[in-house]
């Protein structure tokens, strides 16, 4: 068939100008595993090193949502104190947001409400938020946040609650499966 290059046929032109698109932002303490959740989401790696995120990373993903590809954008904030400007720039827009603590950290744990605020300031609430805690593998070694104890305190804010381990995948895609779902059918959005 002759075709410049470059020009797609009118079926797969059909398809890409159909696709939708969402934002979900990452946020938590630093070190909870914010990244290594989005790696594992896009790429199903992992990494034992801890690069902390300068500022933001980004990933992507075409992830089918009821029957529909999506093309799902994660941002990944930075959970330094010293980003605070880059990530307030970066809420904005957001379909959804998994706020992350680490099960085996109670300040990670301590500082979601912090978190909230710091969404809610800056335009996510509106979002579908749910609250992650993070390295379930850990906890069997180490003291930590009970199942319980998070549950209920994300009930009380009438949020969804899921643990993950980043290492061994578990729960990774019932997290993300579940919070791209829960975003309203979208408006078609041509990028
Ligand atoms: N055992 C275990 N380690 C994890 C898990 N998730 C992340 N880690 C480790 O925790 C460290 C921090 O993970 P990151 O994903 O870089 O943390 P982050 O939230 O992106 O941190 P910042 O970019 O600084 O905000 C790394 O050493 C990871 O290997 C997990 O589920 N289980
Ligand atoms: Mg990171």
């Amino acid at each position: 068939m002759d075709r410049q290059p470059g020009h797609l046929t009118r079926n797969v032109r059909d398809v890409v100008e159909n696709i939708t698109w969402l934002k979900v932002v990452a946020v938590g303490n630093a070190s909870v595993g914010k990244t290594c959740l989005i790696k594992h989401f896009c790429e199903s790696k992992f990494s034992q090193c801890y690069h902390a995120t300068v500022g933001v990373d980004y990933g992507f993903k075409v992830q089918n949502i009821k029957g529909i590809p999506i093309r799902v954008h994660l941002w990944d904030l930075s959970g330094d104190e010293q980003y605070y400007d880059v990530r307030t720039e970066l809420y904005g827009g957001a379909d959804a947001c998994f706020l992350v603590f680490d099960v085996t950290n109670q300040q990670s744990f301590k500082n979601l409400e912090t978190w909230l605020k710091e969404i809610g300031k800056f335009g996510a609430l509106a979002s579908k938020i749910v609250i992650v805690g993070n390295k379930a593998d850990l906890r069997a070694n180490r003291s930590s946040i009970s199942t319980t104890e998070a549950r209920k305190w994300a009930t009380a804010r009438k949020l969804p609650y899921f643990e993950t381990s980043a290492l061994s995948g578990d729960g990774v895609a019932t997290m993300f499966n579940e919070l791209l779902e829960s975003v309203p059918e979208k408006r078609t959005r041509q990028t």
